[in-house]
């Protein structure tokens, strides 16, 4: 398949990238390099040395003698250079990635909160604009959040997408449909995924665009089988507060000797999933494409759910790194319940990496290798989600004197 990979330079896009192209397919990344640019925005860097995208592809031909297309063009802003890249192209899918996705630097301030919201719903609705304008039938596979369903403390499983409703008819009688999972964001970013899915019901209900939305976890991990081939394939890792996702997170802290930095009470249950399981469940998702006509295709993309102070805790006790209980810059709930159904890909055979398959030890190397690349100072999550909890983190710019408050 000739396939698109809109973001494809960041952390989930790039080991996608090179999955796909491993298998065989003819892929051609379009990317605004954002990433790169907040990066230096935020004065940070990956915890990995990265190249490049044009040393990255270059490399990726020499070791496997594949290529691997780059074309700058924003989603966003580039409506018309969208378009004619995909009229000249005509791909069979195309795989959208190309949104900031993390949460605390989608708080940080008003300007933070419109960058998200204009970079996001504009490169999503420009994507499906101009499939319809082109009469371009790509199944369009969407990178969302589990993060679009909340956490609330209610003990029922969270369904894939839709929830079935029985709803009483002016005769008295109870018809049953099924309506999309309630919307109940945590952040302005998890919000913009909120709106995608408005975007994604319209045009598959309008047009009959195929669409699949993936709602995935938090991902962990760093390398797949393809980005440890050659040291200069290897993909990104963030540890700063803002884009550092919690698991990565307590596993450089440990590896650098850094108190672990739990939020409040560290009750927050989340979905995890590692990241060669999350280039597999593209794949999975790619094979298997919804009819024209038929409803959003939505599957939850995550393998298992852990309590926050429970990793902090196991990584505690595997490492001896301290725990440093942390008031929370963000607004939710304190401690939550998380049942989460998976069967669809468990269906399509989807075989779990999970915390026990031992993969954490080789993130700690990785941290270790590449210790001397951390600045302690952007370790702390700064972000606060309310004005009224704004910085009251105890932190310095040596990140020596966190305090634990229990
Ligand atoms: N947390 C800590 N300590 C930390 C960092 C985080 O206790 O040092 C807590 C947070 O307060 C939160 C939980 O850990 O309760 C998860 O935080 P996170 O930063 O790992 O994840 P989140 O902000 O939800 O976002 C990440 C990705 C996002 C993706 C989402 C999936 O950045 O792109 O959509 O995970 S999900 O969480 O399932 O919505």
């Amino acid at each position: 398949m000739k396939i698109a990979v809109m973001g494809g330079d960041g952390f989930i896009g790039w080991p996608t990238s090179l999955h796909l192209s491993d298998a065989g397919h003819d892929v051609h990344i379009l990317d605004n390099l954002s990433r790169r640019w907040i990066d230096t925005e935020l004065g940070v860097q990956s915890l990995t040395p990265m190249d490049s995208i044009q040393e990255r592809t270059r490399i990726w031909h020499a070791e496997t003698g594949r290529r691997i297309h780059f074309n700058l063009i924003d989603l966003a802003r580039d409506y018309e250079l969208l378009k004619k890249w995909l009229a000249e192209n005509r791909p069979d899918a195309i795989i959208h990635f190309a949104e900031q996705r993390a949460a605390p630097y989608s708080m940080k301030s008003d300007r933070h909160k419109n960058y998200t919201v204009n970079n996001n719903i504009n490169a999503t609705h420009n994507l499906l604009n101009a499939l319809v304008e082109l009469q371009l039938d790509a199944h369009l596979i969407h990178l969302g959040t589990m993060g679009v369903y909340g956490y609330s403390t209610v003990g029922a499983a969270i369904p894939e997408g839709y929830l079935p409703v029985g709803i009483e008819t002016t005769s008295g009688e109870t018809v049953s449909q099924e309506i999309l999972y309630p919307a109940n964001p945590g952040s302005i970013y998890h919000m913009t995924k909120c709106l995608d899915q408005t975007l994604f019901h319209f045009y598959a209900k309008n047009d009959g665009l195929r669409i699949t939305d993936l709602h995935q976890g938090i991902v962990w991990g760093t390398h797949t089988e393809q980005t440890r081939r050659h040291e200069q394939l290897v993909n990104r890792f963030d540890y700063d507060g803002d884009y550092g996702t919690v698991l990565n997170r307590f596993l450089i802290q440990a590896a650098i000797g850094y108190p672990l930095t739990v939020h409040g009470t560290g009750g927050q249950t989340r979905a995890f999933i590692h990241i060669q399981d999350s280039v597999r469940c593209i794949e999975l998702a790619l094979k298997n494409p919804p009819a024209r006509g038929a409803r959003v295709e939505i599957f939850n993309q995550m393998t298992e759910t852990h309590r926050v102070r429970d990793l902090a805790e196991m990584i505690s006790k595997l490492t001896g790194a301290e725990i440093a209980w942390l008031p929370n810059p963000r607004k939710e709930a304190p401690e939550n319940e998380l049942i989460v159904k998976n069967d669809k890909f468990r269906d399509l055979g989807l075989d779990p990496i999970t915390l026990k398959t031992g993969l954490m030890g080789e993130i700690v190397d990785v941290a270790r290798k590449f210790a001397y690349r951390v600045d302690r100072s952007r370790v702390p999550a700064v972000s606060a989600w309310t004005r009224d909890i704004a910085p009251t983190i105890n932190h310095d710019p040596e990140g020596k004197r966190l305090k634990s408050v229990s």
